[in-house]
């Protein structure tokens, strides 16, 4: 690819990113060490750790959409979505204590999820493709914690930190996403019982299933599909709300339940 990075440097970044993760440390964002970094050179270093994470016995479960919302993407002052990659390390069970010792700054967000029973493939992936492949769709929160000091980052810099991920939890009811209204889904965030967040979940790009879509076509660019069987998060409907050791979170979501978890030290 014209321009790309070396090899060398992607699995340098690679190691910055990897090593802040693993140590939960805020680190500067790669664009300040490297400001010709690519949304392509981004997804290689993702695509790098993804290859270490597996390598260390960790299992791929899924994918996340993010920066779906406008909400999302103002909040970020990013105007493109991404994607990011989710394994059984992070997934966290409904209604458990979730440790914020090894994260940096987390914050919470409510998502429509998807369970596929199909393999999807892009280019041309669209929304009703999406939904035709859909086996389920159920409530999730994910907990998203940059590992860029103060939480602040572009594009680039955000894919190579697995678009934020870090912890996620699924749960409330599963249902067919053919019996339900997605486009005019409410969902209301509550953290110490008090609502901090309520919004539909048209927010993400229309409808959910857009994003899906979305990011069907962005691993496509990548030589890869989504295979049957993959849980895959839409992104924030809302703004992305920060906790600490204390807080407890529920979230609300019309016709699919709640999902409720607490944060401790
Ligand atoms: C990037 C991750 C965004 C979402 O659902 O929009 C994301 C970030 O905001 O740190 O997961
Ligand atoms: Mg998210």
């Amino acid at each position: 690819m014209a321009g790309a990075l070396k090899e060398s440097v992607i699995a340098q970044l690679a190691d910055q990113v990897e090593s802040a993760q693993r140590e939960a440390r805020a680190i500067a964002k790669l664009t300040d060490q490297w400001p010709d970094l690519t949304v392509a050179d981004g997804y290689a270093v993702q695509a790098e750790l993804r290859r270490r994470y597996l390598a260390d016995g960790q299992r791929l479960v899924g994918w996340k959409a993010g920066l779906t919302s406008r909400a999302k993407m103002k909040q970020m002052g990013v105007d493109q979505p991404c994607i990011g990659f989710l394994t059984d390390a992070m997934a966290r069970p409904e209604s458990s204590a979730i440790s914020t010792a090894d994260l940096v700054h987390p914050r919470v967000e409510c998502e429509v999820a998807f369970v596929t029973a199909k393999d999807l493939q892009g280019p041309g992936c669209t929304a009703e493709m999406v939904l035709e492949a859909t086996d389920y769709v159920l409530p999730a929160v994910e907990i998203i914690d940059s590992r860029y000091a103060a939480f602040k980052f572009d594009l680039a810099s955000v894919i190579a930190d697995n678009c934020s991920s870090a912890r996620f939890v699924g749960g409330g009811r599963a249902r067919y996403a053919s019996e339900l209204d997605l486009r005019n889904l409410g969902v209301v965030m509550e953290k110490n019982g008090e609502i901090v967040a309520v919004a539909a979940a048209a927010a993400v790009l229309g409808h959910p299933a857009e994003a899906v879509a979305m990011l069907v076509n962005v691993l496509a660019e990548q030589g890869e599909r989504l295979p049957a069987g993959s849980f895959v998060m839409s992104g924030g409907i809302t703004e992305a709300i920060p906790v600490q050791p204390g807080d407890s979170v529920i979230a609300r979501f019309q016709e699919l339940g709640s999902v409720s978890m607490r944060f401790v030290q």
